[in-house]
């Protein structure tokens, strides 16, 4: 299959996130994205190229355009006032408060777009989200063109990012880019399998109230795992949605049987909706050695995984989100790609 790939994920690098009450290095680095690149070009696992550029319309599709003006002006707005490090929020709009009125203080704007400590924003940050997007983009056109398969390797990832939210280390949600990308050419349904461990709250709330684009999401229950506040299996969607969206969440520390019977279930109703195209979330911090996840997956069940969304027959996008194993993230996400190019 086709790998997408850019160095500018590099410009996005931050420091220290909010981790129990103290500032610590970030999860999400560079290295990640680093050890992917090496280990598909290893394992000739196919042909990378370079992203196109896209008009940041196809990026409002899914997101509002005051959320992305904010993103492409934030670090200026930062320095503006002196800073130079990279900026967090420490302040949020809650239920019952005001989300209609940007604020015109900076802390304000980033609290009001924001629902986390934990994803800096820096220099580099919009143009490297940018990149991301238009590497998901770049993967769906040549999918939309005939290519059966295409893996958008971009950093940071997005399926945390919601309509006009970052948080979990996203910006913009590069996923359900892609997913309004296959819709806006041609595809009538298209659907988004989230097997990151962490749910895909963005892309749920995206998609919550549409029937053409169905959203399914395996994940550590919110009820113990971040994001703590959605991906309940009682969210069915709203209105037209209803009946659109799934979620399988499974207990922390869940066996690779349980893990694989949410896989096998969200597989028949992928079958089911009879779909035109697939984006895959994926990420790899379901493996059983990443620092902060606690599901038990290693090379034969990602080998697994990549032969069963195989069998789908469907043109199918691979975006990278998670993984923090950051040694073994390349293998595993390579063994779900071989898995998948195996399988024919
Ligand atoms: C992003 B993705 C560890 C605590 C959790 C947020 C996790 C975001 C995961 N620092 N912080 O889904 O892999
Ligand atoms: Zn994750």
């Amino acid at each position: 299959m086709k790998i997408i790939y850019s160095e500018r994920h590099r410009l996005h690098h931050g420091e220290r996130e909010m981790y129990r009450g103290q500032l610590v290095p970030c999860f999400e680095k560079p290295e990640r994205a680093q050890f992917v690149y090496d280990a598909v070009k290893e394992r000739k696992v196919g042909e990378i190229l370079e992203p196109k550029e896209f008009p940041v319309s196809a990026i409002e599709r899914v997101h509002a355009p005051r959320y992305i003006r904010f993103l492409e002006q934030a670090w200026d707005l930062w320095t503006a006032q002196g800073y130079t490090n990279d900026a967090l929020p420490a302040v949020w709009s809650i239920r019952g408060h005001r989300d209609d009125i940007e604020p015109e203080n900076f802390s304000g704007k980033l609290g009001l777009y924001s629902y986390d400590s934990g994803t800096p924003l820096m220099a580099g940050t919009w143009a490297a989200v940018k990149t991301g997007a238009d590497i998901a983009l770049t993967a769906q056109e040549l999918v939309t063109g005939g290519e059966r398969a295409a893996f958008a390797l971009s950093r940071p990832p997005g399926h945390h990012a919601g309509r006009d939210f970052m948080g979990g280390y996203c910006f913009v949600n590069n996923a359900a880019v892609a997913a309004q990308g296959f819709r806006d050419h041609g595809a009538e349904r298209v659907v988004v399998l989230d097997v990151d461990y962490h749910h895909g709250n963005g892309t749920q709330s995206i998609f919550y109230e549409r029937s053409d684009v169905m959203f399914l999401s395996i994940h550590g229950d919110p009820r113990t795992e971040y994001p703590f506040f959605l991906g309940h299996a009682n969210e069915i969607g709203n209105g037209e949605g209803v009946g659109y969206n799934k979620n399988y969440p499974l207990a922390a520390g869940s066996s690779n049987a349980l893990w694989f019977d949410a896989l096998g279930d969200a597989v028949r109703r992928i079958n089911d909706y009879r779909a035109d195209a697939l984006v895959i979330s994926l990420g790899v911090d379901t493996f059983a050695d990443d620092p902060i996840s606690k599901f038990q997956l290693r090379e034969p069940e990602y080998r697994k995984l990549g032969a069963q969304l195989a069998a789908l027959k469907l043109p199918t996008v691979f975006v990278l989100e998670g993984g923090y194993a950051v040694a073994e993230i390349g293998h595993n996400v390579a063994h779900v790609l071989q898995g998948f190019e195996d399988a024919g």
